[in-house]
């Protein structure tokens, strides 16, 4: 293996969400949101699993942040919880659950540590949901108020800001397939939830961007989809077009393809789409977050489809070929370099960022250590990809590990561990992964040896 080198000022760091993280979520008066709802609902979530506690970061915080620190991590992402801001999701500020955010992003500024906030990662407050959730309209009004007291917060320290975090899974695992919070199977829903996201997105990016924010972004997850076979390409294309250029098109080119349109129209009627909207969805971002672990595979052949992917009954999704996660995915960093290429070609000028890439691994303890080379490799191997995406032209500007710490994998409860840093549940003790000693090393070269 070569040595590789990332252009001076690439940006290296981690990513969390507030409701995989902090617990606490009945502290200093935090509303309820969909994901308290749903994961007290039994058998939504693996062993009845729930986010009350999790890291405890919300009490932790600060050694939380020192830890990032002696890892040399420049960058941190993390998500609000709207909830805690805005416990009803309207209306006045819940000063004790800002005042968390206060304090985390001056700790992580006194660590020199640079904050990278997203405003939504799926912890909607449960009285929105009540009111009709993404699906409705006032969600997305709802959504850019509480984006803008935020900012009036933050913005004097902040610079750059993530609205959503995968919006395709908060509209189709909440609402299509339903594994996730709110839990609806309703695919007309689904695809209305789509659209106010994207509405939210761009009414939220006008007024912070009126109010002065610097650099502001969305964070998609976009499927490296490939075909494996001939007769595959029409599958490829209704997948590309269920994920990728659904949320793509409307963001960076002001609208929504034709053939994405055309499936809209089997499950809804699209009178959610109103005159404007387009234009408010198409305001000129400053970055794009790609999250990306792993490919999705289309068969020649005929299948069920995805229940998450409204419109793909008839098309064959083949399962991993090759090496797997925990979680079951293919490990394929080769399908990286290609997806980020595509995205440069297909939409130029907005640069990219890497906002998620990591893995899952049945990791074990050995007196205080985790020797996880297999995460190590992924991460080698993810790394590689990106700089060869860089080497062929794309603007990358960074790359954050999933995750800082081990953490609430949603519908998979805690079974899942993506840390650098290991999380002893009933203890709430830390420990660095080899993974997380090795990548302060990537940290401090700027590369790999
Ligand atoms: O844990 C999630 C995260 O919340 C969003 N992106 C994928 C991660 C791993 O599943």
């Amino acid at each position: 293996m070569s040595a590789i080198t990332f252009p001076e000022g690439f940006i290296w760091g981690t990513a969390t969400a507030a409701y995989q993280i902090e617990g606490a979520t009945r502290a200093d008066g935090r509303g309820v949101s969909i994901w308290d709802t749903f994961s007290h609902t039994p058998g939504k979530v693996q062993d009845g699993h729930t986010g009350d506690v999790a890291c405890d970061h919300y009490h932790r915080y600060a050694q939380d942040v020192a830890l990032m620190a002696d890892l040399g991590i420049r960058t941190y992402r993390f998500s609000v919880s709207w909830p805690r801001v805005q416990p009803d999701g309207h209306g006045a500020v819940n000063p004790a659950g800002l005042g968390f955010y206060d304090r985390l992003v001056d700790t992580l500024l006194d660590a020199g540590i640079d904050p990278m906030v997203t405003l939504y990662h799926w912890d909607l407050p449960q009285a929105l949901e009540d009111q009709g959730g993404w699906p409705s309209r006032d969600t997305a009004y709802r959504f850019a108020d509480y984006a803008q007291l935020v900012y009036e917060r933050l913005g004097d320290r902040v610079t750059t800001w993530t609205t959503h975090n995968e919006p395709w899974c908060a509209a189709f695992l909440g609402y299509a397939s339903g594994i996730h919070a709110p839990g609806r199977t309703e695919p007309g829903a689904a695809f209305a939830a789509v659209h106010h996201l994207l509405l939210g997105h761009g009414l939220a990016v006008q007024a912070l961007r009126e109010a002065g924010a610097q650099r502001l972004s969305i964070v998609l997850n976009p499927a490296a989809v490939a075909g494996t076979g001939p007769g595959s390409e029409a599958g490829v294309r209704l997948m590309d077009g269920l994920q990728n250029r659904i949320f793509l098109d409307p963001l960076l080119r002001g609208e929504y393809p034709e053939d994405v349109l055309e499936v809209i129209r089997r499950f809804s009627d699209l009178s959610y789409l109103q005159e404007g909207d387009l234009e408010i969805i198409s305001r000129p971002l400053d970055l794009l977050g790609i999250n990306y672990y792993s490919p999705s595979l289309v068969g020649p052949g005929t299948g069920p489809g995805s229940r998450s992917h409204p419109g793909t009954e008839g098309i064959e999704l083949l399962p991993p070929q090759g090496p797997v996660t925990a979680m079951g995915w293919q490990i394929e960093p080769a399908a990286l370099t290609a997806l980020l290429k595509r995205i440069a070609t297909d939409y130029p000028g907005v640069p990219l960022m890497i906002t998620e890439n990591g893995a899952a691994f049945n990791d074990v303890r050995t007196g205080d250590r985790v020797h996880d080379a297999d995460r190590i490799a992924y991460l080698e191997g993810h790394i590689r990809a990106a700089h060869q995406a860089i080497t062929e032209g794309v603007d990358l500007r960074g790359y954050l590990v999933w995750s800082l710490l081990d953490n609430f994998e949603w519908a998979e409860g805690y079974h899942k561990r993506f840390g650098l840093i290991r999380v002893e549940y009933d203890t709430q003790e830390r420990i660095l992964k080899d993974s997380a000693l090795w990548y302060r090393e990537v940290i401090k070269r700027n590369g790999l040896v």
